[in-house]
């Protein structure tokens, strides 16, 4: 392997060469070995559903054999309980599944199926495996934070020997018809039915059951030992992947026999179907079951350190959120399928009419989805919507809403694989400075380490850590070291013969610790589902411990799948047991979110008394990741189709419940050029999590090397995302309080439109009403936009007003050094126009308001978020919430508390009292009618005062719309203030 662009640094060099070389050993080499990973007829349980499912489907009079005992069921306090019988034989021989209905406070329903013999530990587990024997029930620990409370109105609609209705939800508008016989879930809004269980009868439960040892087929008559074997399985059942799997090397010993559990959910009359991230294709998922267009495989989610991704793929990323939302014009529905193990989805659909005599007039389609997990609890939420917003609301009451960031983490990294040297980070740092490009934070990858020892430096690469973070700190930028789960098994690293003596480790299947291969060599995992395992971590990072970090160094944590080089599919054998004798295989999903959780925690108990937001990234992901930090879409390549599959890659993540992410702005794998990498500082402007990265042999891309005009279209770019943090920290606040998320797909902010639903290469910001549409193609200097609705638009940088209808398309001109954006009328969102070196030396800038003057001519509004930025004081009120309105009709232009607080019942802390310094010290009025600048003045007041500040009012011209600007307002940015336009 060529190593290049890195022959500044001898040692560096020479490490780097060893290190490609050891790569080149351990790690699938340039691209994607698409048979590297398994596909739905290589898992064994995929397999076995699929063909369960064919089955089904296929014959005319299946019966699916899941029936609901009467006699056991009840109805209390919003509970349903019974047990359903799952039929497995002729000879009447059953299977006990405790099933519960829980029917929540918040209008969502739990459904949730256990296994009687498994719950009550009455199984054998082979090979003396030291397993837990119960389905995994812990998933819920980590991922629900709240919203549970059972709703007590919940009542029984009605009910016979052959269902159950329980009416439950705001207004008693939702109903669950339980059927008995088979087993059935309908679940309605207002009569109608959204979402149905085990409709088309794919309900699978795998009950525990003794392997019968068969004689051994003989050995040497192949052909003929698989032709007896056939005869003694009944009805085909496939059980060749019962017992044990293997899977290229590695054979999973599976002591548990087959446990998988399945379930078709289908939503009626819903076309479209989001979420499941992290996959690399459309926001609107594709079907999975073959045909023109379609994936041949269905969705996976087995978080995979998958080298070189392809795209429009249904294959497993780095991370999971089984969480899907179904819409179709004017309604949202979704389910959330609790289950950390390896799991996939089906997805067909199919026209229906309303009228069969009619059929293909009126014809909706339905979309029936098949979720089958490995192992663990059947345990499934439901919401019934009726908008995204009420949903993404709703999940996040579950499973928590996005941390509010460190404010500098919402501004530019500088990442590379690798700054060479602490040197060589403070040249870049002063390169930045010299071109005035504005950047928050600069990176560390693995090769500062000594030898990929974490929580050590390389002494000769990085001999004076603590100078380079004081360099860096003089103008308010941080550094982020990466810190990986996987700890070199050497002789003299304390934090290995630490984390083996105090058995913090994953274990083998054997209860031995866990060893296998990564960027070190020989390495083993910490455990970080143990409570003890965590507290450990933590210590590591303690000031004293980790020397040469700072108050600035935040944690990037990587390869925390976990990534095993030598593992099967590149990661543990689902043999390994974790903390409580769980088996890898129930938790594998849930690993890198215990890991990042672990980190997280570990940096906000640095130092007693030191209580700051933690910035930690996270490669790897589950449902609840977003209450603890940012991620990024893993190696993506430095090429156009790349830049492109970014966008609906993060818009799913924000469907999903976690929006604060970005993909490698440049491309991870291989050399952008200019137009491209340009291109993608236009577009990642936009990402919520905003990072420049390249791999260890990609050339140097550091803005200011690209060269005129790329340079300074890059600078732009930048001071762009700069000038808007104020709207975007405020969107990030709103995505805290309520799961919105950050930049939002067409179907989430115009769910009646229908010609918008699939729409995934435009967003909004926050509720700024500011509408990008990054370019992405090669060559292309125009975009079309898809316009959603009657509302005026205006060009942000020209404020050219846009002519046209709602549903139609409008062409933007977008030469290389033009990001097109637009500003929906009827909003005033919030910017910072005096160009910095970094956020933080932002803090106590003025703000300029930018008001877009909706179609009525009339009003707009609009709000700004701000605290501190780093401490947990905004949790008791100490932060500034705006609430703009303008009212043209009245001329009158002001800003309230946005939650109705009386400002002098706050009691100041430090930062509030520094913010009385800061001001509003511009407000542009795009869209403005003569009358709002008719005078040249204005009457500003504010505390008992009034003042005059003066308008420079610019008629409207050639396309251009009217505009005024107001100019030194002078009123605080925290107090009450009206500006009176008369
Ligand atoms: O196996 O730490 O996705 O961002 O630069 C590669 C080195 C390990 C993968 C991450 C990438 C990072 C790289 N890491």
């Amino acid at each position: 392997m060529l190593v290049s662009g890195q022959s500044s640094v001898g040692t560096g060099t020479a490490l780097i060469c060893l290190l490609s070389a050891f790569s080149a050993l351990f790690t699938p080499a340039v691209s994607v070995k698409e048979h590297d990973f398994k596909k739905c007829d290589q898992s064994g349980f995929c397999k076995r559903n699929r063909a369960f499912a064919d089955h089904a489907l296929g014959s005319g009079h299946w019966q699916s054999p899941y029936n609901i005992l009467p006699e056991t069921k009840s109805f209390k306090d919003g509970q349903f309980h019974a047990t359903i019988l799952k039929t497995i034989n002729n000879n009447g021989d059953a299977v006990k599944l405790p099933l519960t209905i829980s029917f929540l406070e918040s209008g969502t329903a739990r459904v949730t199926v256990d296994e009687e013999k498994r719950q009550k530990k009455e199984i054998e587990l082979r090979h003396d495996s030291k397993a837990r024997k119960e389905r995994y029930n812990e998933a819920e620990q980590w991922v629900i934070v709240g919203g549970l409370a059972l709703d007590k109105d919940a009542k029984v609609g009605s009910e016979d020997k052959s269902q159950i209705t329980v009416q439950y939800g705001p207004s008693s508008k939702f109903e669950a018809v339980i059927k008995f016989s088979p087993f059935t879930i309908d679940f309605k809004r207002d009569g109608s039915s959204q979402i149905k269980f085990n409709d088309k009868g794919l309900l699978n439960v795998e009950h525990w059951r003794p392997k019968i040892e068969k004689a051994e087929p003989e050995k040497e008559e192949g052909e003929k030992g698989s032709e007896e074997k056939k005869e003694e399985e009944p009805k085909g059942e496939d059980e060749s992947t019962w017992w044990d799997e293997t899977f290229g090397s590695n054979t999973d010993s599976k002591p548990r026999g087959p446990e998988s559990i399945a379930l078709d959910i289908e939503f009626v009359g819903y076309e479209h179907v989001f979420g499941i991230p992290s996959h690399a294709g459309p926001l609107s998922l594709k079907q999975t079951r073959g045909g023109e267009g379609n994936y041949q495989d269905p969705y996976r989610m087995y978080n995979a350190d998958v080298f070189e991704y392809i795209l429009d793929s249904p294959m497993t990323l780095y991370g999971s959120i089984p969480f899907m939302q179904a819409h179709r014009k004017d309604s949202s529905v979704a389910v959330f399928w609790l289950n950390a193990a390896e799991t996939w989805v089906d997805i067909t659909k199919a026209k229906e009419s309303k009228n069969p005599l009619s059929l293909g007039i009126n014809a909706r389609t339905t979309t029936t989805t098949h979720w089958i997990s490995e192992s663990g609890l059947l345990d499934v939420f439901v919401f019934l919507g009726p908008k995204p917003h009420d949903i993404t609301r709703k999940y996040g009451e579950l499973t928590g809403y996005s941390a509010m960031p460190q404010e500098f983490a919402i501004g530019y990294h500088q990442c590379r694989w690798n700054y060479v040297s602490d040197d060589d980070v403070k040249d870049v740092d002063r390169k930045m400075d010299k071109f005035k490009i504005p950047y928050d934070v600069i990176w560390l990858d693995i090769e500062y380490t000594d030898d990929k020892k974490y929580f050590t430096w390389d002494s000769h690469t990085f001999p004076d850590p603590i100078g380079m973070g004081k360099q860096l700190d003089s103008h308010g930028r941080k550094l982020v070291t990466i810190i990986d789960p996987h700890i070199k098994n050497v002789d003299g690293y304390q934090v290995s013969s630490e984390l083996k003596a105090k058995e913090h480790a994953v274990k083998n299947k054997e209860g031995n610790i866990f060893d296998g291969w990564c960027w070190p060599g020989s390495s083993n995992w910490i455990d970080a589902f143990s409570p003890a395992a965590r507290e450990w971590w933590a210590s590591l990072f303690k000031y004293d411990s980790f020397k040469g970090t700072m108050e600035n160094t935040w944690i990037w944590n990587d390869m925390n799948e976990p990534s095993v080089f030598n593992g099967p599919e590149t990661t543990m054998p689902k043999d390994n047991l974790h903390y409580g004798g769980w088996e890898h295989r129930d938790v594998h999903n849930l690993n890198g979110m215990t890991f990042h959780n672990a980190t997280a925690h570990a940096v906000t108990s640095r130092k007693p008394g030191e209580l700051r937001r933690p910035f930690v990234l996270t490669r790897a992901f589950f449902a609840g990741s977003q209450r603890v930090g940012a991620m990024w879409t893993g190696d993506n390549q430095a090429a156009w189709d790349h830049l492109e599959a970014s966008i609906p890659m993060v818009l799913s993540q924000g469907i999903a419940g976690f929006p604060f992410s970005g993909a490698d702005v440049g491309g991870f794998f291989g050399n952008p050029d200019k137009d491209l990498l340009t291109r993608w500082y236009q577009a990642g402007a936009f990402y919520p999590f905003f990072r420049g990265h390249a791999h260890i042999d990609a050339r140097r891309r550091e803005p200011y090397l690209a060269g005129e005009p790329y340079t300074a279209i890059i600078t732009a770019a930048l001071r762009l995302r700069y000038t808007l943090l104020p709207s975007w920290y405020t969107a990030f606040r709103q995505a805290n309080v309520d799961g919105s998320p950050i930049i939002k797909p067409m179907f989430y902010t115009h769910p009646g439109e229908e010609a918008g639903l699939a729409i995934d290469d435009q967003f909004f910001v926050g509720n700024t009403g500011l509408l990008a549409k990054p370019v992405t193609e090669k060559d292309k200097l125009s975009v079309d936009i898809w316009i959603p609705d009657d509302e005026v638009y205006y060009d942000y940088f020209s404020y050219n007003t846009i002519s046209t209808a709602k549903g139609k398309k409008v062409t933007l001109d977008a030469p290389l050094d033009k990001i097109p954006l637009l500003m929906q009328g009827g909003h005033i969102f919030a910017r910072r126009d005096r160009p910095r070196r970094s956020s933080a030396l932002m803090k106590w800038d003025d703000y300029t308001l930018v008001v877009t003057i909706g179609r009525d001519g009339k009003s707009a509004e609009g709000d700004l978020y701000v605290d501190d930025g780093d401490s947990f004081d905004f949790e008791k009120g100490q932060y500034i919430h705006r609430k703009f309105v303008l009212d043209a009709a009245a001329k009158t232009l002001s800003s309230t508390d946005g939650e109705g607080r009386d400002p002098k019942s706050i009691k100041e802390g430090q930062w509030m009292k520094k913010m009385r310094e800061v001001g509003v010290d511009k407000i542009i009025i795009v869209g403005a009618p003569a009358s709002l600048g008719a005078n040249k003045e204005v009457t500003v007041e504010s505390e008992g005062k009034s003042w005059s500040a003066s308008v420079e009012y610019t008629p409207a011209a050639k396309g251009q719309a009217a505009f005024a600007v107001i100019k030194k307002v002078g009123s605080r940015i925290g107090a009450d203030w009206k500006v009176v336009f008369a």
